[in-house]
């Protein structure tokens, strides 16, 4: 075995977007592209970029979500890992494991970082998306700062070390070697799922099961199933079949493995028959997003993170109660009303997971969300798919109460702020890009601004300045914030592969119980006519209606 010096010819692109680097499967598997960017990572990893440590010598956690591509992957980070003198990879078996656990083994183990092999709820395959990102020593995503040094490098790279070792074996657990560097096939689950027994009374889950109560988990083929197997039905007694689409799949079966309305279409079929289970559940193509219904009733992300803050109490992890609350600037701000009423502090940061971490691992926050069906805690540094699933289950299991009945009390004691996401997708880049600049230029008319029976409030362009580090955090998105509390955000996705996808996020808050079920779309759309009046959508775009609208 030799380490070999390559030399390569930087790359344009690579820029890491709202959670690491994300691309067709196909631009991954150009000649040197993944090379490229890893040794940009291992580079700035081993020059003491971060916090003046040194990557060299040092453990790192490595898997991904099993999709199309994950386990070339893994060689070729394997061998230029060895050759850039990483001391020892900690590899999930069949370079397998989700999000949240890649957090949770970087935590448990002490690990100097991760790299996640994943695309999130992207699709996968031969034609779908891949994707790369990094995960620090808190077990969270790579700061903006170390993901702008790692584009920079990209940017200048002249070589690629890598060592010429056969391929590994992956699939059996136990440690090997290669060149200089230990390899430890780990299992994937263990500890995860040792992590949640620490945090849940799994004695009251396992009684909710014997009991009869019953749940649909949809793992949309992909890396969760392994997970929600393990935890639900062999520890805690849910049937077996209780997880579908359980075994991760490279193409996900051609699901798009994004747990919402309109992608989990078998799930929803289930819940809103007549033999609905008590709950149902999905997971995304990595296990960090959650989606959860009751019986013919979807708990919308953001009325999730203010149910699961009002509740924490009845979960151990949480008995002692909450230091404060993070979520993302589009998030519903139904959490804000909980955290005031519980005297706790509740932060607004960018969307991007990336900027709970600080919050989090300064103690300030313990729970966190977002719109994007992701929610959170302590515990790890990512959003938690699972984690979420088993706080649900737990509330059920504590209270008595079904989902729709939380909610639906949930509202009636805090009012509900009606919410909905239009993305619009695949936009030619210009046509986005103007889209905003115009919008940005006209911030200043808009302010005070009547619209019907509202006026414009605020009207500005996101900034956040990091209470933690001082970071500051511009253009974030454009708000428009209304007298009567109603919101509307435009943003430009981080996520995408094809083209831009503009999202425009409609809020408005409801007090009145008489007035809290009415359709969600049909009270949003006088705020969805202002949106198109203020961006024009529809002539810029070409598009009648949203691609999508959750
Ligand atoms: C990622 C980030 C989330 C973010 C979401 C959507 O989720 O981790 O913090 O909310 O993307 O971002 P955007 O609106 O820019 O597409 P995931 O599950 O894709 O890793």
């Amino acid at each position: 075995m030799t380490i070999q010096t390559i030399f390569t010819q930087a790359l344009t692109g690579q820029r890491p977007g709202t959670s690491g680097l994300r691309q067709k499967t196909t631009a991954f598997m150009q000649p040197m592209y993944l090379e490229n960017f890893v040794q940009a990572l291992l580079d700035v990893l081993n020059n003491g970029v971060v916090d003046g440590r040194y990557l060299r010598g040092q453990t790192l956690v490595l898997g991904g979500d099993g999709r199309f591509y994950n386990r070339a992957a893994v060689q070729t980070i394997l061998k230029m890992a060895a050759a850039n003198g990483v001391g020892r990879v900690l590899l999930g078996q069949g370079g397998i494991l989700s999000t949240p656990a890649v957090s949770a083994v970087i935590r448990s183990r002490q690990a100097f970082g991760g790299i996640v092999l994943s695309a999130s709820h992207n699709p996968g395959g031969p034609q779908g998306d891949f994707g790369i990102k990094y995960n620090a020593s808190n077990g969270g995503p790579a700061t903006e700062t170390l993901t702008e040094a790692v584009y920079a490098k990209t940017q200048t790279l002249v070589q690629v070390r890598c060592s010429d070792a056969p391929d590994m074996a992956i699939d059996q657990q136990g440690v090997q070697w290669m060149e200089q560097m230990q390899v430890e096939v780990i299992d994937p689950v263990a500890d995860y799922a040792a992590l949640m027994r620490s945090l849940f009374d799994f004695d009251l889950l396992r009684s909710m099961f014997a009991r009869g109560f019953t749940l649909r988990v949809d793992a949309m083929n992909a890396v969760g199933g392994p997970y929600a197997k393990a935890i639900l039905e062999t520890e805690l007694g849910a049937p077996v079949g209780t997880v579908v689409n359980a075994i991760p799949m490279e193409d996900f079966g051609g699901l798009h493995p994004d747990p919402n309305p309109v992608n989990a279409t078998e799930l929803m079929t289930c819940m809103a028959g007549v033999n609905a289970p008590d709950c149902g559940a999905a997971m995304d193509g990595d296990a960090d997003r959650n989606m959860i219904l009751g019986h013919n009733f979807v708990v919308s992300p953001s009325d999730s993170l203010a149910v699961l803050t009002a509740h924490a109490r009845l979960i151990p992890a949480y008995r002692e109660g909450l230091v404060g609350v993070a979520r993302s600037m589009p998030t519903s701000a139904a959490v804000d009303r909980v955290a005031s009423a519980l005297g706790i502090d509740c932060f607004e940061t960018p969307t991007g997971w990336k900027f709970f971490g600080n919050l989090l691992d300064a103690g300030r926050v313990t729970l966190c969300g977002e719109e994007s069906y992701g929610t959170g805690s302590s515990h790890v540094r990512e959003k938690d798919g699972l984690w979420a699933i088993l706080f649900w289950l737990s509330l059920q299991g504590a209270t008595g109460r079904s989902i729709e009945s939380l909610v639906r009390e949930h509202w009636r004691v805090y009012g509900r702020n009606y919410y909905s996401r239009h993305d619009y997708e695949g936009i030619p880049l210009d046509v986005a890009n103007a889209l905003m600049a115009d919008l940005r230029a006209k911030l200043p008319t808009l302010q005070a601004q009547r619209f019907g029976e509202r006026m414009v409030m605020l009207a500005d362009d996101f900034s956040y300045l990091d209470p933690v580090d001082g970071t500051s955090s511009q253009h974030q998105g454009i708000r428009l914030i209304f007298d009567d509390g109603a919101r509307i955000i435009f943003r430009l996705s981080g996520t995408g592969t094809d083209g831009a996808t503009l999202r425009l996020y409609l809020e408005r808050y409801e007090a009145d119980p008489v007035q809290q079920d009415m359709p969600v779309q049909k009270t949003l759309a006088d705020l969805a006519t202002v949106a198109e009046q203020v961006a024009g959508i529809r002539v810029r775009t070409g598009m009648a209606t949203p691609s999508v609208a959750t």
